[in-house]
């Protein structure tokens, strides 16, 4: 399967969960502890990988007020678009979400991976778990913390090409889940329905 040149990548999950920051750690090596509205346009990521270089294009969606801006632009669609209409279709999806926050996993459960196999079925797609920094570097640690293996575990229930989780924060895990992303697309669709069960990225 040749690879799509450039790859388009999306993000989806909670409001707040990171996706921004991530996108921002992709390109700018940039971290911003305050929230910035997804806004960024035009970011690119570039990879060198087995000796070729890709290119990444970034599209942000806000992951807030999600149900309320269907309901304003699709009245009559059940079906509902939860990526910007003007964006390419992606070629690989990151699915986020925190792992300081019980609830945001369970909206990729709920919400986001079934509207994306509704939208854009047979993607590939990635879960993503966020700021893992906080699960050592917050005193007292935070209520229900979620661990790698519920991540892993998720993903192989979700039907994940992966499990992947970094800090924006600390760019802990931020270039492993570029190296993914490109070699996603590559993988031939066959060998991706034959897949029995999801794995950790490391
Ligand atoms: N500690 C820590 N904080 C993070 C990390 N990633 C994001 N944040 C913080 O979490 C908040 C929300 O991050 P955003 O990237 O704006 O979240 P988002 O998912 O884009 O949110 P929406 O655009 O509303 O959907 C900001 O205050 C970030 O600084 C991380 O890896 N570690
Ligand atoms: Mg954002």
């Amino acid at each position: 399967m040749t690879l799509p040149t450039p790859i388009n990548l999306t993000v989806l999950g909670d409001a707040g969960v990171g996706k921004t920051a991530l996108l921002l750690s992709f390109t700018l090596d940039l971290f911003s502890s305050t929230y910035l509205p997804t806004c960024i346009e035009g970011l690119v990521a570039k990879v060198e990988k087995n000796s070729q270089s890709f290119e990444i294009h970034l599209y942000d969606t806000p992951g807030g007020n999600y149900d309320e801006v269907c309901r304003v632009l699709y009245p009559d669609k059940k079906d509902r678009l939860f990526i910007n209409a003007l964006h390419p279709t992606p070629d690989v999806v990151l699915v986020c979400y925190s792992v300081t926050s019980p609830a945001t996993l369970q909206s990729v459960k709920d919400k986001w991976v079934s509207e994306l196999k509704k939208r854009l079925p047979g993607i590939p797609w990635l879960l993503v778990g966020t700021k893992i920094d906080r699960r050592d570097n917050v005193k007292p640690k935070p209520p229900g913390l979620l661990t790698q293996e519920e991540g892993v575990a998720a993903a192989e229930t979700l039907g994940a090409m992966g499990y992947l989780e970094c800090s924006s924060f600390t760019q802990d895990g931020v270039k492993a889940i570029l190296d993914e992303v490109v070699m996603a697309p590559r993988q031939p669709r066959e060998e991706k329905k034959k897949k029995k069960s999801s794995c950790l990225i490391q």
